[in-house]
């Protein structure tokens, strides 16, 4: 099995955790500069991560952790935690936005009905998901456990949202720093 990624995307970073346990090659490719090509033989969305497993291609985190939950047996994820994951992706989703605007060189602070957008989305499931670590809902080390924390600790590694308010977010990453995996996995060793 190859997993196609790079050393500091969020959304590959929670499959290299899922595979912790799964002798696997991760391949690095820096995605906007020389692995560029590389990726578009890989995947026509550009994006990234990207599984091999045989002849069977696997595009997009979501369906490659279902693919694995499926080869490896796990229990399916129930529909509370398929909303989690939808709550994280969303978070995520408009980070990715404001990151690649910010590398363009754009001014992501200005009052711009397409950057409020994100920066809203970005908040309001922040907020929400904050109050369910305090509710215990992430009390475990399950696969959107493992998201949350991939999402939180890339949001503090880019510095892309200011934590005032949503400090249980914080506190929950800090607690996992020693799961399987996550020290190896640490963008800011990349
Ligand atoms: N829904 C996708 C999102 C993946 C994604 O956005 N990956 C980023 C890297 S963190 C990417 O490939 N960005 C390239 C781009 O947006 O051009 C997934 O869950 O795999």
């Amino acid at each position: 099995m190859k997993l196609i990624g790079s050393n500091t995307s969020p959304y590959v970073r929670r499959i290299r955790l899922l595979l912790t346990d799964t002798p696997h090659d991760f391949v690095h490719l820096d995605i906007y500069g020389e692995g560029r090509d590389e990726l578009r033989r890989n995947n026509p969305t550009l994006k990234i991560p990207v599984l091999r497993d045989g002849s069977q291609e696997v595009y997009d985190s979501r369906v490659i952790a279902r693919y694995l939950s499926q080869k490896l047996g796990l229990t399916p994820l129930s529909w509370d935690q398929e909303n989690q994951l939808t709550l994280i992706d969303g978070a995520n989703d408009s980070c990715v936005t404001m990151l690649l605007s910010r590398k363009s060189g754009l001014d992501v602070e200005a009052d711009v009905m397409f950057w409020n957008l994100q920066r809203e989305r970005i908040m309001t499931t922040l907020r929400t998901l904050n109050a369910m670590v305090e509710g215990g809902d992430f009390a475990g080390w399950d696969y959107p456990a493992v998201c949350l924390y991939c999402l939180v600790d890339w949001m503090h590694f880019r510095e892309l949202v200011e934590f005032t308010g949503v400090e249980s977010l914080l506190a929950f990453r800090d607690q996992h720093r020693h799961e399987a995996s996550v020290a190896d996995t640490d963008p800011r060793n990349a």
